[in-house]
């Protein structure tokens, strides 16, 4: 519980393995985390019977890609505040206390890996990456009218249950290039964002996004693609839920 409310923290898995017992260790944060939820996208290795040695509830998602893994989560989350993270050791359990902080005020708290002093040595975070990073965050926020952006790939993040159920109906993106669709639909939503500096260290096990040069041009230009196509688009309307009835 962090004041009153219920936290839940979501791990998007893919052959984990190695570290996903220790990620849920150190994201549990006594006291404050309430439940960690693993959601095993089709792992070919041992990551859902190591996750399932510890007290995480591992839900399997077949839909393959990394914003299909996420959204599962986000629909499992049963918290009244809903932490976005990986389990491949490039994020700190305690970072999670700094979005918990800024969500006091803002809906949605995103985290960025960009900020220099926080990049440890072995960070996949070199350059190239660190600028592209950085400028379609720029771009999203230009566009978008959003506030600081740094970094648009940075899945530490923290959304409140009332803000999620307010966009995640129109989610539409299941692969690598998700989360700058969150942050556009939260800021057409007028739901209030902010990014924090957060640790970003080195990975445990290989990278299946950005581990490679092809990886990393892929992902950045349908984050580009996507960043352009949503100002053409219009808002689909909200489905027929809770309709006035006249
Ligand atoms: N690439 C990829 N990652 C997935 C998938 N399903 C879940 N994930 C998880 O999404 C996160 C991001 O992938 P990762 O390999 O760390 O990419 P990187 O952060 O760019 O190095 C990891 O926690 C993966 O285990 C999938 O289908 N593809
Ligand atoms: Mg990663």
């Amino acid at each position: 519980m962090y004041q009153g409310k219920q936290v839940s923290v979501v791990f998007p898995a893919y052959n984990e393995e190695q570290y996903i017992r220790q990620a849920i260790e150190d994201f549990w944060i006594p006291g404050v985390v309430d439940e960690v939820i693993v959601v095993n996208n089709n792992s070919r290795d041992r990551t859902a019977e190591e996750a399932a040695k510890t007290p995480a509830r591992v839900v399997l998602e077949t839909k393959q890609g990394y914003g299909h893994a996420l959204q599962r989560g986000m629909r499992e989350a049963r918290g009244d505040l809903i932490i976005l993270a990986e389990p491949d050791g490039t994020f700190i359990g305690r970072d999670a206390l700094k979005l918990l902080a800024y969500a006091e005020d803002f809906q949605m708290v995103c985290g960025t890996r960009t900020t220099r002093e926080l990049i440890w040595a072995e960070a996949n975070m070199g350059w190239f990456l660190r600028v592209g990073n950085w400028s379609v965050a720029k771009l999203l926020q230009v566009l978008y009218s959003g506030p600081s952006l740094s970094d648009c790939g940075c899945t530490l993040r923290l959304i409140h249950r009332q803000a999620l159920e307010e966009i995640q109906d129109f989610f539409t993106v299941g692969k690598s290039h998700f989360l700058p669709e969150m942050v556009i639909l939260a800021l057409r939503a007028g739901i209030s964002v902010i990014e924090v500096p957060i640790n970003y260290r080195g990975r445990v096990g290989e990278s299946k996004i950005t581990g490679n040069f092809k990886g990393v041009l892929r992902t950045g230009l349908r984050m580009i693609g996507l960043i352009l196509s949503y100002k053409f688009k219009r808002l689909p309307a909200r489905p027929n839920t809770h309709s006035a009835k006249a």
